[in-house]
């Protein structure tokens, strides 16, 4: 098979939710000796971007949605040691988690890959992550980032609830604030007080390397 057909097969099985052939694809692509990263952006992803379309569209529906989701994420289990073994070093300490009500964690897994690439100690915390569970893990970690995901306008309020969670315990001047999720916008950051917002992985990645400095 060529790269391009390589792509457009893993794009093709994500969208229908074909787990066993995203796996043999992504590991033909590797041992053809494509980027990591390339079968990530160039395929994966925008096959899940056509999934979130066809859904609202009243094409696909909840079911399509998982196994299309699941099926990237069997990709990602074997891209992931790839994606982070950059072999940098610690440059901080970053809490994450998906906020309560949200079980999305696909583009929160991707962040987490990038973060630990760019040599982040990540603290993963999961999804439907209640306020005083991020307090226990802020209290027990002492990360320098602590970051809230949501991915439904529904679940965004969580980030609030979880800054007034912080306040209250006395802990928001010891840690950094940062949300994202497909919704969020810089707008939505700076309303709840977030010390950092980023669309992508990237540029998650940029926002925390430059909290840091
Ligand atoms: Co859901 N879902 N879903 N879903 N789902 C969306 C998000 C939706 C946009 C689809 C649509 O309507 N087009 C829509 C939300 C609409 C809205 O609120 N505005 C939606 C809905 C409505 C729902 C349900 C309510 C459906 C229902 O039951 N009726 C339900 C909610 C369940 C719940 O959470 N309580 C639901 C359920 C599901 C599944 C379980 C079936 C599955 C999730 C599987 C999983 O994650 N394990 C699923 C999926 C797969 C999707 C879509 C299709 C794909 C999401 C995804 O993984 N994208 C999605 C449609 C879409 O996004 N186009 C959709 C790929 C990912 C790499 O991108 O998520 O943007 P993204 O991540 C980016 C950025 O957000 C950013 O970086 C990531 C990587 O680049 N980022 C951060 C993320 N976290 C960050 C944190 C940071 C910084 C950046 O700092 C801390």
């Amino acid at each position: 098979m060529t790269p391009d057909e390589i792509l457009q097969g893993l794009y093709d099985n994500t969208l229908v939710g074909n787990g066993p052939a995203v796996l043999d694809l992504t590991d033909q692509g590797l041992s053809a000796g494509m980027q990591p990263g390339t079968l990530l952006f160039d395929a994966l992803i925008p096959a899940l971007e056509e999934v979130g379309a066809r859904f609202e569209r009243g094409d696909f529906f909840v079911p399509e949605m998982l196994i299309a989701g699941k099926a990237m994420a069997g990709s990602m289990e074997v891209l992931r040691p790839l994606l982070a073994d950059t072999g940098v070093e610690t440059v901080g300490k970053f809490v994450m988690g998906t906020v309560k009500g949200d079980v999305h964690d696909i583009g929160k897994n991707l962040v987490n890959i990038m973060l630990e690439g760019a040599g982040f100690e990540v603290i993963d915390l999961g999804v439907q992550v209640a306020p005083e569970t991020f307090l226990a893990a802020i209290e027990k970690h002492q990360p320098d980032i602590v970051g809230f995901s949501a991915f439904l306008t529904t679940t965004m309020p969580m980030f609030k609830a979880n800054m007034n969670a912080l306040e209250k315990s006395g802990m928001r001047g010891d840690v950094l604030v940062m949300v994202g999720g497909a919704p969020v916008t810089q707008e939505y950051a700076d309303v709840v007080g977030a010390d950092g917002y980023a669309a992508d992985a990237s540029a998650a990645v940029k926002k925390a390397k430059a909290l840091m400095r």
